[in-house]
């Protein structure tokens, strides 16, 4: 149901070539651009009756209205499970915990005597946040999305879902259960490009947004990449990833479990098994088996999504080459499950989110341990975090210089605006001086 990829015996590659040789799932947001941008185009021309029509085009529902009554929004909490109205609560409990400590404070910095930087943060105004439908409902990215936007103080959040044929056009009651319970009433029934092309323009019904963020399909990736520039986004979230870093301490059962956890997602999902014993890789395969036989989506999305090209088991020599692969790799998710856990955790420099020891699976990272699962996939996480207080933040530099402070580095900016052939910016120092480079 797996491959595997054999690593051992010759040296590892370094960076580039390294990853090369790892599995990783085929995702053109190049391609789908094309199509998009004549969706968002449309969007920015025609609003709502460019989102009215593509519903029914691509979510088969006839809407009157993009807008979703507040009404809707309280009877959906209303009609919801106490069961999962309490799991929501906790998550949202325990994301607040987190996010809240991300909070930064203004920072004076003293360069000189009488002359200072003050770094100040400030919230984004306006962000538009995308909850996906169709496969994927998914209240908990509701939270990941909302709660850091909050606690970062952003004033005006707005959220976009696809609308649903079995719902009468509205976005799953689940989300709007959610978007009730996090104090969200300003919610779009609409999906893909053209919702982040909504947030983007604006349309009559929404005023546009400085930031979209959220996962989504290929085509919300795509019109992500469009709006760059115009708009802050988060990543362009691809399909999902799991590497687990394992020893021959590690549980199959466990293993096994958190591949299939993921593989879950989508067909296009990846889980990767990075390990240096032949047993544990043995034993996994093994337990796949029986325990993706008595799951759900096994044709549909776990299958493909184990035996695709994006998924395999990596041989390695140690640890320490595992290391290197997984740091190569960069996930959007790794476990270490190794003997001294932490330590091996201490040492992965790329991975959107690391869950040490058998204790942190990522299932408990999607739901209710805090940290937030919306996080950057496909590499990015080489360069890219995932979603937090700071991706709605701004840090802007106060500058703050006495005459004296001034007078006296003169000279140097005069000297680097000459080198740099700017003589109207040496000009502007000198103009406060009688034109004169201050004398020490
Ligand atoms: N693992 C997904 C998030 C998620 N899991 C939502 C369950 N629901 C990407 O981090
Ligand atoms: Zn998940």
């Amino acid at each position: 149901m797996i491959s595997r990829i054999d690593l051992r015996g010759d040296a590892l590659p370094e960076g580039g070539a390294l990853r090369d040789l790892l599995p990783r799932a085929e995702f053109d947001v190049e391609a789908a651009l094309e199509k998009v941008r004549p969706i968002c185009e449309d969007v920015h021309h025609r609003g709502t009756a460019a989102l009215i029509e593509y519903a029914e085009k691509f979510d088969g529902v006839k809407l009157t209205q993009v807008r979703v009554d507040a009404k809707a929004i309280t009877d959906a909490l209303e009609q919801l499970d106490p069961e999962v109205r309490a799991a929501l609560e906790e998550s949202i409990r325990r994301a607040r915990i987190v996010h809240r400590a991300q909070r930064r404070s203004e920072h004076t910095t003293q360069v000189v005597p009488g002359g200072s930087v003050t770094e100040k943060w400030v919230p984004v105004e306006r962000v538009g946040l995308y909850a996906p439908g169709g496969r994927s409902v998914y209240p908990s990215s509701v939270i990941m999305n909302v709660v850091p936007a909050q606690e970062a103080g952003v004033e005006s959040i707005a959220l976009a879902s696809p609308p649903q044929a079995a719902f009468d056009g509205l976005p799953h009651p689940t989300i709007l259960a959610a978007c009730a319970l996090l104090g969200v009433d300003e919610v779009y029934a609409a999906g893909g490009a053209q919702a982040v092309a909504m947030f983007a323009y604006g349309t009559e019904d929404c005023a546009p947004a400085n930031m979209v963020t959220g996962p989504g399909n290929i085509w919300v990736a795509a019109a992500k990449r469009y709006f760059t520039g115009r708009i802050g986004i988060d990543t362009e979230a691809g399909p999902t990833e799991i590497a687990v870093l394992a020893d021959s301490t590690a549980d199959p059962v466990h293993v096994a479990a958190d591949l299939i956890s993921q593989a879950e997602h989508d067909p296009m999902a990846a889980a990767v098994l990075v390990t240096d014993s032949v047993e544990l890789a043995d034993a996994v395969e093994k337990e796949l088996e029986p325990q993706v036989a008595a799951t759900k989506h096994i044709e549909d999305r776990i299958v493909p999504a184990l035996s695709g090209k994006q998924s395999a088991i990596v041989l390695v020599d140690g640890v320490e080459e595992g290391l290197r692969v997984v740091n190569a790799y960069g996930a959007e998710h790794l476990e270490i499950q190794t003997a001294d856990a932490s330590a091996v955790a201490a040492r992965v420099r790329n991975a959107g989110a690391i869950f040490v020891g058998p204790w942190a699976p990522v299932s408990l990272g999607d739901y209710c341990a805090g940290s937030n699962h919306v996080l950057p996939t496909g590499g990015c996480a080489c360069h890219s975090s995932g979603l937090s207080v700071q991706s709605f933040l701004r840090g802007i530099h106060i500058v703050d210089y006495t005459r004296d402070a001034l007078a006296e580095v003169t000279h140097h900016v005069v000297t680097l605006a000459e080198a740099e052939d700017l003589p109207a910016h040496g000009a502007a120092m000198k103009a406060r001086f009688g034109w004169k480079v201050p004398q020490k």
